[in-house]
């Protein structure tokens, strides 16, 4: 901005400030202060997102179909893309107005659970950036994922009324409202459209979200009657269904309400794009080019029903015959698997498909009839034919759908699509080899480093003499020859340091826990899955404080365990790793012979927000799933452009981590999927158990009064999961105990080569100038060129 714009922000913000609370500025609070800015840049913003509206009417478009946005706050994050960041803030300072203070108004947006969602906002910001048309389309949920806080160390879970103060960032456009139509209800669905800036390029992408609302507010004559309750019934009905987001993570919901929420928001998109469509192609009225427009792009298999929605509403509304809506179908949708565990594949029984929609359930019946007549043709027998249908035992599988009816079908990690082809998925990859690809996933740097590591930002600026690697962030390769350079490599050191600092700080405050930030920071902030294996951690840092407590002048680099991330309300056994996360915690935090070296802390409420705070102030990167579970990781790659060395199993996108960095630059462990193939009946926990002291004292201090889990059972719970099964299975079936030597061991590395300051900080280097490839540039680059056929100007 030059002097002019300068002073015509300042003079617009102090306008719009006394304009929406009509009290002088002096009398003005800290929320009007955001509130305030949110709308100056909201008009800022205006201008270039109708244009860019208006340029891509015309153009090929990709439609980003998905239940989850995790979106986190935008005030920051589309200062940085503005290009204003440093100057708005410089300009607050002058009005005397602390921009960090302000920032902590805005609520996390946190539409989604966890890494799919955070995956559709990272692409969307992207897709802006590499100025790709994208529309994102999604859910306004009411209440986003519950907040998590801790009593007595068990997790306790809190509405987020996200919007409750409003919303800076939307807009609601009423004249684009959609009526969807379910068995026995019908509601408006009303979007709200949040702009997606693109960094510095004028691009601006949208992502409209539905929400549900009812026609009338409130019926008269029941109101009239003293019938109080049900004269707003209806009303609450049709908003229950955007009301609140499923906290279950790859878990099955299974509940009407949940399919009428994808449903809802996949036929209100639907119905958008084909009355677009004949708004802007009015001549074209048996669809024919259609696909040359939009490409919709399922974000795994929750919009899935977007399939026999789009020809209901062509066959139906539209007129055309079947086969003519079948075959136009086909050419649009793409479909992205992101995990292998059979609890996530969505399938739906029938009865609740046709209490949503009968006739989207009739259409699932007729594509179901044509792969069954397709494949007889092809020479299959009807039990050959069996895990390709579509509807069985009275169930939709929602993934077979997508795989017959789309032309695509994609993982998001090199492993990943190998185990889709190799297993999850081998009947369909035999027939349809040439619809398989991967898409190995990324992460926005804008996010993930300008905005939320700016000392980092700037070093990397400096020493390339170029911010082009903002927009291309393969030319952090040019860090590399830095890498014998000590006063880099202490720079470098330094910068993680300041970061530590500002973490411990924030955690004292936030956590009432003081920790050290010369101490090594060892991280693992996910969701709480088995698979992720938060407690092969936990069991590893029991063993540790064995160990200190047996002698504690052991020659041990003092560490600090940091942990965060929420557990779905019904998932018991993750709610046990917390409670015995936040126990071992108590213990060892409390104990002086030890405290000195090792310090655990669970931080609560884990979000984007904090996420921005944690990342850049790590050392180590726990990434320790059992091989072959984690479909990708992307908090992997975070870390990782932070300079966050990577403790990791050959799983996901570690490996392709380990392929760019090299694996003399971070910590790989743990047995291979291959191997774990191999023992997997043989494999014995208990014999471990018996053979290995380490471990047995470890397993043992579950259930052996050392550690108090307030007599919940949980702790009993996991000891019997790993060495004493209820359930006649063999136990341990994340290979726990299996990986616990070598992680050990590993750890046992880290904690020496630490103390070399130079050679670690040599590795950090390593790791951001290969960073490059988890970019989602790249990423959503290769969807646009391989799947999608959409032109980026980039490539
Ligand atoms: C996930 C995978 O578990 C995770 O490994 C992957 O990185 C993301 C994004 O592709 O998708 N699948 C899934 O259902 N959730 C994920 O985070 N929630």
């Amino acid at each position: 901005m030059d002097n002019l714009a300068k002073n015509k922000f300042t003079e617009d913000y102090v306008e719009n400030l006394q304009r929406i609370t009509l009290k002088n500025f002096d009398e003005t609070s800290e929320k009007d202060k955001y509130d305030a800015l949110c709308d100056t840049i909201m008009e800022r913003i205006n201008q270039e997102w109708r244009a860019s509206k208006n340029k891509s009417r015309y153009e090929r478009t990709a439609y980003y179909f998905s239940a989850e946005f995790l979106i986190g706050r935008s005030l920051g994050n589309n200062l940085i893309n503005l290009g204003i960041y440093d100057e708005v803030k410089e300009l607050l300072d002058e009005l005397g107005i602390d921009f960090e203070a302000i920032e902590d108004y805005e609520d996390d947006a946190a539409l989604g659970n966890g890494g799919l969602g955070r995956l559709a906002a990272c692409f969307m910001d992207s897709a802006a950036t590499q100025d790709i048309n994208m529309y994102g389309y999604g859910v306004r949920y009411r209440e986003g994922i519950f907040k998590q806080s801790f009593e007595n160390g068990f997790q306790k879970e809190e509405g987020d009324s996200w919007i409750k103060d409003g919303d800076g960032w939307s807009i609601r456009v009423d004249s684009d409202s959609r009526i969807v139509n379910f068995r026995d209800q019908a509601v408006k669905a009303v979007p709200f459209d949040m702009p997606v800036v693109g960094l510095e390029n004028g691009k601006v992408n949208t992502l409209r979200l539905w929400q549900a609302e009812p026609f009338e507010e409130f019926e008269f004559d029941k109101f009239n009657n003293f019938e109080y309750d049900a004269a707003v019934a209806k009303k609450n009905r049709a908003e229950d269904i955007t009301r609140v987001l499923y906290p279950n993570d790859m878990q099955r919901a299974g509940k009407v309400l949940r399919l009428k929420q994808q449903y809802f928001f996949v036929s209100a998109s639907i119905q958008d794009l084909v009355a677009k469509y004949k708004r802007y192609f009015s001549d074209d009225l048996r669809f024919k080019n259609f696909h040359n427009y939009h490409v919709i792009q399922l974000n795994d298999t929750h919009p899935n029903i977007a399939i026999p929605e789009l020809i209901r509403v062509l066959v139906d509304e539209n007129g055309l015959e079947f086969e003519e809506a079948f075959a136009i179908t086909q050419k649009v949708f793409a479909f992205t698997n992101h995990t292998v565990l059979q609890e996530a594949l969505e399938k739906w029984p029938i009865d609740i498909v046709e209490e949503v929609s009968p006739r989207c359930l009739e259409i699932i019946y007729q594509i179901n009839d044509l792969l069954v007549n397709n494949f007889k043709e092809k020479g299959l027998s009807e039990t050959e034919i069996d895990p390709y249908r579509i509807v069985i035992y009275d169930q939709v599988h929602m993934a077979n759908l997508a795989i017959y009816v789309g032309f695509s079908v994609n993982g998001v990690a090199a492993l990943h699509t190998e185990i889709l082809k190799d297993d999850t998925f081998k009947h369909w990859y035999e027939i349809f080899p040439e619809k398989f690809n991967n898409k190995t996933n990324g992460i926005t740097p804008r996010r993930w480093l300008v905005y939320s590591n700016r000392a980092l930002s700037k070093f990397i600026t400096e020493k390339l003499g170029t911010e082009d690697w903002k927009y291309n962030l393969d030319e952090l390769k040019g860090l590399e020859k830095f890498a014998d350079d000590e006063d880099v490599l202490n720079e470098l050191w330094d910068i993680k340091q300041e970061n530590k600092k500002r973490l411990a700080t924030y955690i004292l405050e936030n956590e009432g826990i003081k920790i050290d930030p010369e101490s090594i920071f060892d991280i693992q902030v996910k969701r709480i899955h088995e698979y992720k294996r938060q407690h092969l951690n936990i069991l590893h840092i029991i063993y540790l404080y064995h160990e200190l407590k047996k002698n504690p002048d052991m020659d041990f680099y003092p560490t600090t365990f940091i942990f965060g991330g929420k557990a779905a309300p019904g998932y018991f056994r993750a709610k046990a790793i917390i409670k015995l996360a936040n126990e071992v915690a108590r213990v060892v935090n409390n104990d002086p012979d030890v405290n000195e070296k090792l310090k655990v802390v669970f931080v609560e409420n884990f979000r984007v927000s904090y996420g921005e705070k944690i990342y850049p102030a790590a050392d180590v990167s726990e990434q320790i799933s059992t091989a072959g579970k984690e479909a990708s990781g992307t908090g992997n790659m975070k870390f990782m452009l932070n300079g966050g060395l990577t403790l990791g199993t050959y799983d996901g996108a570690n490996i392709e981590i380990f392929d760019h960095a090299g694996e003399e630059n971070n910590y790989r462990f743990g047995a291979t999927v291959e191997q774990l193939n191999e023992i997997d009946q043989s494999y014995n926990p208990r014999g471990i158990y018996q053979t290995n002291m380490d471990i047995k004292d470890a397993v043992e201090a579950l259930v052996n009064g050392e550690l108090d889990d307030n007599n919940s059972y949980m702790f009993l719970d996991i000891y019997n999961e790993l060495i004493n099964p209820q359930d006649g299975s063999r136990g341990d079936r994340y290979f726990i105990l299996k990986d616990f030597e070598d992680y050990k061991k590993t750890h046992e590395k880290i904690n020496k080569d630490y103390r070399d300051k130079l050679a670690w900080s040599r590795k950090c280097l390593m790791n951001i100038a290969n960073a490059g490839y988890f970019s989602s540039d790249r990423t959503i680059i290769n969807y646009a060129d391989e799947i999608w056929k959409i032109d980026s100007p980039n490539y």
